[in-house]
């Protein structure tokens, strides 16, 4: 007790500027602390006799609420602190309220409470019994709360109940002092109740025993709920009424049927399965096979309210279930994946159990149509949230939704997984940002308490797997997957939840997995104490039948015909998926583009140059402060910016920034919506790009000009995101999915740091479309070049990206001239290009749209070149009849008179301007050519050949490159050249030796490095 004294005392003696009674106009972000009070309040505060350890933090919170707003709290503890503060002793402060004002409702003055206490008279007479009657008073909120608070500490929501705590140890890490107060007798007391709870329904006191009793109900059965660490008082009250308002989760005998019936699919697919294919892993979905009828339940209330369409990602376990009984994927389809049947169309194809699908479906609850999608995933458990997020944005900002009414995500997790993925809190922080909110997702994790072989005393550091949500204020119900009515009322307030708030929701059911991580694991060789137990427990319909039985809710015989119809169901399907002779990976595509395939010429690719006018008008308003906006106050520097800009477009003339800005507004202007998403990429991580212009003295206002372009343009988004490459590149790889008739960029602060985004490139990225036959336009800017900034910011992995490419090297295409490049497009993965000119950055990037099937592209791109005088283009490069070139050959006279050349070297992006001034330098124009390789993949053979047979069969044939022999394009370069020459010439390498580092730490060495690369490119 002296310690809590103490410490209240310390804390709210705490020094500050700015207290006393002005403080309480200081308005406060919810989360800023209130100004403590003079200390000698908080002397008198401290030394009333009715402070004590379990009260203290209650007094205190209440002072930190009055410091805010003095009508927020009882007129009793109004009248109180005020008489406090004015300087009243220990003791003298407190008044006997009833003077003070009304009560207001669901309150009443501390007074009317002593009558009933014990036997109808005040403990202790006089001053002491209100003394007393405020502790107990006090120590009855105190109850309330820690139930709110720590109730879910002892909910019994392990349906195999291992670690069941005794009833006293649970009194206690619930309560811990708060009882200590009252004994036996007072259980009848009554107290009023605090405007904190709802359990009274309309009662507005209650005796204690009742209290008690209504919160163990309400918190420590078989649900567990944590939200009271959420800040907004809104919503901590919105949950408290939903958890505790008496009779709140009592549903109807038919709600209840509705219940069984899917409870007995979900159960009824697996056994049928395990029957049927007992030896092919399926990771069912045993001892969790609730989690069918809670997202059912899920998708029913949310339709209900609206919600049209639902986006969802899944790990492994119970997919198929999933599959078959939420989006009502036909039987025969997942059971023709259990044949070994031959795949009749395009791709690899997948495992069964990371398939995707889309299905429009009318739900016979609300009859209204919805659409289902399950977002195909690799095994990296987790890496598809972000997926999935992005591609629901993207619905969402398509349709114009923009509180998220029609368009919402659910994502299931396992245990293990959600709380030991770092994408998993990528993801949250992504929740509440606004570009990039789905503006509220439903998480269940399919807690079966176990990851694969370990137990999560072995996998976690925290509580409960969940406690990543609690960052984002996100409430979290945990719940006993045996009890099917509870995990029912947890999705009902998930739903409404996401409706009323738009924030996510975490609903944790803990359940168990029957059988091993798969179907023919042994999972008592590591867990026998379990599993002896897992082996005793009921099936879920047996168990939940058993309950409608015995409360008169249904009969045998019903219960009996609903498993009997599933199962005739599902041997019909499985008679059916025997007559299949090919399956086909089309049928389960996540994301189809209708509409966008048909028609079109697959090899036709419209026009990337555009007229000079158009040129001129995006270049003028990119250059321009806001029209009209004479207030604006821009800051100088980037004025200057402007006005070079302007000087640019006026001489015709463009460097990287203005290219890139035609690119997106020529796009912009037919209608394509462009989006480019990364860290600072609104100024640029090198301060060249400024799409979005800051008023000097105002704060927050902007002005985007690609925004402001033409009156019927598309929209553009930029935006900052947060400080993630996992998440943010998976977020916008899923925002390309759902529309292809837009850009969609991700730009890395440094290349090197998409390597933390590793999965979403590996498994996503570059063979999406093998696995899943769906295409993606995304482009990737990833700066690149060794400028003696040292190992990191030096290297995108250039050579990474080109080993992913699928395409052969020692295969020379035999296409016509005019569609070999579109040929090599359509058949290739993706797309890997170094540019070196303003010109080709601008075509590259309009190519992507324009291109009459998608590609991801990656780009390599500049930081010095953003301002190398050297790199600029013309208009002419970009008019109407201009087109990305992915060979750039020589320009000076080697490439003129080729007959003189005694060396070629071949090059890729920035290191071209180094050796174009070497050559300057040494005065070797006319005896060495130089030339680019600006699209590395798909490798243009046929450029590179018709440059190889320009120049004299002995002139001397080289690749020089900046980053090391390991790295960079050269591994990739060298078989395809060999391939091109027919084996008839060698090409050499010029450049660093190989590396264990990407680059020199050394600024020095580096420009020694640079020098060693130039002469030997030179050495003829
Ligand atoms: C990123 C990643 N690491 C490791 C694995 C291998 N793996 C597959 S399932 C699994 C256990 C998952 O446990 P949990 O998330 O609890 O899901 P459960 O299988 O229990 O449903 C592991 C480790 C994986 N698929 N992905
Ligand atoms: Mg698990």
């Amino acid at each position: 007790m002296l310690r809590a004294r103490s410490l209240l005392l310390l804390r709210l003696a705490a020094p500050a500027a700015g207290c006393g009674p002005a403080a309480r106009l200081v308005p406060a972000r919810l989360f800023a602390a209130a100004p403590p009070p003079p200390a000698a309040t908080a002397a008198a505060v401290s030394a009333e006799p009715f402070i004590n350890g379990s009260n203290s933090s209650y007094v205190e919170e209440m002072y930190v609420q009055w410091l805010r707003d003095p009508s927020s709290v009882h007129a009793s503890w109004d009248a109180y602190f005020s008489r406090t503060a004015g300087g009243a002793g220990p003791g003298a402060a407190y008044m006997a309220p009833p003077s003070l004002a009304a009560p207001s409702a669901n309150s009443l003055p501390v007074s009317a409470l002593v009558a009933p206490m014990v036997g109808g008279a005040a403990r202790v007479p006089g001053a002491a019994a209100s003394e007393n009657t405020i502790a107990d008073h006090l120590s009855v909120v105190g109850v309330i709360r820690s139930y709110q608070i720590r109730g879910h500490l002892v909910a019994r929501l392990d349906p195999l109940e291992i670690e069941r705590k005794p009833v006293e140890t649970a009194s206690e890490i619930v309560v811990r002092g708060y009882m200590q107060n009252f004994d036996e007798q007072d259980m009848d007391t009554v107290f009023q109740l605090p405007s904190s709870t709802f359990i009274g329904g309309r009662e507005k006191a209650l005796p204690l025993r009742e209290i008690v009793n209504r919160l163990e109900q309400a918190y420590c059965r078989s649900i567990g709920v944590e939200y009271m660490y959420i800040n907004d008082l809104e919503q901590c009250n919105w949950i408290r009424q939903k958890i505790e308002s008496p009779g709140i989760m009592q549903f109807t005998n038919d709600e209840k049927r509705l219940i069984l019936a899917r409870v007995a699919r979900a159960t009824g697919l697996e056994s049928f399965l395990a029957r049927k294919f007992s030896s092919e892993k399926r990771f069912g979905l045993e001892g969790g096979e609730v989690l069918i009828p809670a997202m059912k339940h899920i998708i029913d209330v949310s339709s209900a309210m609206g919600v049209e369409s639902f986006v969802m990602g899944m790990p492994h376990r119970g997919r198929l279930n999933v599959l078959a009984n939420v989006c009502r994927k036909p039987l025969e389809q997942i059971f023709a994946q259990f044949a070994a049947l031959e795949v009749a169309d395009e791709g690899s194809g997948d495992v069964k159990y990371h398939l995707g699908t889309y299905i429009e479906r009318l739900n016979r609850v609300t009859n209204k149509n919805v659409r289902l999608a399950i977002v195909a995933n690799p095994s990296h458990l987790e890496a598809v949230d972000p997926v999935v997020q992005g591609k629901v944005k993207a619905e969402q900002f398509y349709r114009g939704d923009s509180d998220g009414n029609k368009a919402m995500s659910i994502l299931l997790h396992g245990d293990a997984a959600f709380s030991g993925q770092g994408v998993v809190y990528e993801t949250f922080h992504l929740s509440d940002l606004p570009a990039y909110t789905t503006h509220g997702t439903i998480h269940i994790v399919v807690n079966n308490q176990i990851g694969f072989t370990t137990d999560p005393r072995l996998t976690r550091s925290s509580p409960y797997c969940t406690d990543v949500a609690r960052v984002v204020n996100a409430p979290i119900f945990h719940v006993n997957g045996d009890d099917p009515e509870a995990v029912m009322h947890v999705c009902q307030i998930a739903a409404e939840w996401r409706n009323t708030f738009h924030k996510d929701v975490v609903i944790d059911i803990v359940s168990y997995r029957r059988n091993g991580h798969n179907e023919i694991d042994e999972p008592m060789f590591t867990h026998p104490f379990m599993y002896n137990k897992i082996k005793k427990m009921p099936n879920l319909t047996d168990k939940y039948s058993k309950k409608l039985i015995d409360e008169g809710t249904v009969n045998a015989d019903e219960v009996k015909d609903v498993i009997d119809r599933y199962e005739k169901i599902c041997e019909e399907a499985l008679e059916a998926s025997k007559k299949e002779t090919q399956i086909y990976n089309k049928h389960w595509i996540d994301s189809p583009w209708s509409g966008f395939f048909e028609g079109k010429d697959p090899l036709k690719m419209s026009d990337t140059g555009v007229k000079e006018e158009t040129l001129t008008h995006i270049g003028k308003r990119v250059s321009s402060a806001p029209p009209n906006a004479v207030d604006f106050v821009i800051h100088r520097g980037l004025q200057r910016v402007l006005n070079s800009r302007m000087e640019m477009v006026e001489s015709r003339t463009v460097d990287w920034a203005l290219a890139e800005a035609m690119a997106f507004g020529s796009l912009l202007k037919e209608g394509y919506h462009v989006r480019l998403s990364g860290q600072d990429v609104e100024r640029g991580t090198f301060s060249h790009r400024h799409h979005v212009m800051h008023h000097q003295k105002v704060d927050m206002a902007t002005y985007r000009p690609l925004c402001y372009l033409y009156p019927d343009q598309a929209q553009y988004t930029v935006c900052n995101s947060s400080l993630s490459e996992f998440g943010v590149l998976g977020f916008e790889l899923g925002f390309s999915l759902t529309n292809p008739n837009a850009l969609i960029c991700w730009e890395a602060q440094f290349g090197d740091f998409c390597n933390t985004a590793q999965v979403i490139i590996d498994q996503f990225i570059s063979s999406g479309q093998a696995k899943w036959v769906r295409q993606s336009g995304l482009t990737l800017l990833l700066p690149h070049g060794m400028e003696g900034m040292g190992p990191e910011h030096s290297s995108a992995r250039l050579e990474r990206f080109l080993q992913l490419c699928s395409e052969d090297p020692e295969y020379f295409p035999p296409f016509a001239a005019d569609e070999f490049a579109i040929r090599q497009l359509s058949e290739c993965n993706m797309i890997v290009a170094n540019c070196s000119v303003p010109s080709n950055y601008y075509h590259i990037l309009r190519r992507q749209v324009h291109m009459p099937f998608r590609k991801p592209l990656i780009l390599m791109t500049p930081k010095s070149l953003l301002r190398h005088p050297r790199a600029q283009s013309s208009f002419d490069d970009m008019v109407e009849g201009t087109e990305f070139k992915r060979v750039l050959p020589d320009t000076a006279a080697a490439g003129q008179s080729p007959s003189g050349v005694r060396r070629v070297i071949f090059c890729s992006g920035k290191v071209y301007y180094d050796l174009e001034k070497a050559r300057e330098d040494r005065g070797l124009q006319d005896q060495v050519a130089i030339v680019r390789v600006e699209q590395l993949s798909p490798f243009p053979f046929d450029e590179v050949k018709q440059q190889l047979d320009l120049y004299p069969a002995d002139a001397d044939i080289v690749w020089a490159q900046e980053e090391a022999k390991n790295n960079g394009a050269w591994a990739f370069v060298e078989p395809r050249f060999e391939t091109t020459a027919a084996k008839a010439k060698v090409i050499r390498y010029v450049g660093r030796s190989c590396s264990a580092s990407p680059a020199t730490g050394s600024k020095t060495a580096h420009t020694k490095e640079l020098n060693a690369l130039l002469n030997e490119a030179f050495d003829l």
